[in-house]
């Protein structure tokens, strides 16, 4: 399978993330993606392209524009008032606080488009995001043309970004531009399949009210896990989304049985829906190894993953999400990707 690639994910290299009460060295770094690079020349996965053009329009598909441009210039201001340090929020809205209003203070904005202290907007965060979002469209218009798979080797991830918020690492929501694009090229309905560790908060709000766009997520029970307020079996979709979000949460320590077993729902559910194509939100932080997450799938369990979604039987955008494990993650969605092709 074609793999889009840009080395301007290196702009996104934030110092550090609040964690457990300590400023630690930013888990979502740099060397994630090169590892997944390493591996996939290594394992001869397919061959390399950058994306075809560098463009916003496909991101505003599914971002609101007065966030998009508070993406883009967030850092100037942020130097302007608080000089050349990662700009990280600090304060949020309470219940009864006012939305109305977008303060003009880069504190404030920053709270007002984020929803945690992990994810530092840097100088280059928005050239890596933008990079990333056009490496999914690329990918995204390879399947539209025919191509059985594509691969999206991107990074920062997507999965947490809304419509206008920001978090979990996450700026751009890489798989739902991607999802987007597909339908904008003619498709009639995408499933998006999100095997990430953590719930895809931001995919199934921007998709919640549609019905072109089926959300299906296996994820660490939000009880447990972050992101916390978003994930629980209960959330279906609204409107005429109502049945097109499934969610799937799985309590800490799952390994590979019912991890399975909730993989084979997603995809009865995916086959049910009779989509065009797949867009797979692709984590590997459900590796037992992950420094943050605590699922209990091992190296054998990933191409075990790639063979469930190949027999989906759909055309299928890779697109990357977390994993942390830096050493194991080339080996981890390198083995999905080579598990799905057989
Ligand atoms: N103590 C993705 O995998 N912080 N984002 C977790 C754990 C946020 C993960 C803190 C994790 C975000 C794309
Ligand atoms: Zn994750």
């Amino acid at each position: 399978m074609i793999i889009l690639y840009s080395d301007d994910h290196r702009q996104q290299a934030g110092r550090a993330e609040l964690n457990d009460g300590r400023l630690v060295p930013c888990h979502e770094r740099p060397e994630r993606a090169e590892m997944v690079l390493a591996r996939a020349r290594q394992m001869a996965l397919g061959p390399l392209r950058p994306p075809s053009l560098l463009d916003e329009a496909p991101i505003l598909r599914v971002h609101d524009k007065a966030y998009v441009e508070f993406l883009k210039t967030a850092w100037d201001q942020w130097v302007v008032e608080h000089g050349d340090w990662d700009a990280l929020p600090l304060n949020w809205l309470a219940p009864n606080m006012h939305r109305r209003v977008v303060p003009e203070s880069i504190d404030g904005k920053l709270g007002y488009y984020s929803f945690d202290a992990g994810t530092p907007i840097t100088e280059g965060t928005w050239r890596a995001a933008l990079a990333a979002a056009s490496c999914a469209v690329t990918a995204a218009d390879l399947v539209s043309s025919g191509d059985r798979a594509s691969f999206a080797l991107v990074r920062p991830p997507g999965h947490h970004a809304g419509q206008a918020f920001y978090g979990g690492y996450c700026f751009v929501n890489n798989a739902a531009v991607a999802a987007q694009r597909m339908l904008d090229g003619g498709a009639e309905r995408i499933a998006i399949l999100d095997v990430d560790y953590h719930h895809g908060n931001g995919t199934q709000e921007i998709f919640w009210e549609r019905d072109d766009v089926l959300f299906v997520c296996v994820h660490a029970d939000p009880r447990q896990e972050f992101p916390y307020y978003s994930g629980h079996a209960d959330e279906r979709g609204g409107g005429r989304g109502e049945g097109f979000t499934l969610n799937l949460p799985l309590p800490w320590g799952t390994d590979w049985p019912a991890y399975a077993e909730a993989l084979s729902i997603a995809a009865s559910r995916i086959q049910e829906f009779t989509p065009d194509a797949l867009v797979v939100s692709l984590g590997a932080d459900t590796y037992e190894g992950d420094p943050i997450s605590r699922f209990r799938l091992t190296m054998e369990d990933f191409p075990r993953i790639g063979a469930m979604i190949e027999r989906i039987g759909l055309p299928t955008c890779f697109v990357m999400e977390g994993g942390y494990a830096v050493d194991a993650l080339g080996v981890n969605i390198v083995n999905v990707l080579t598990g799905f092709e057989g």
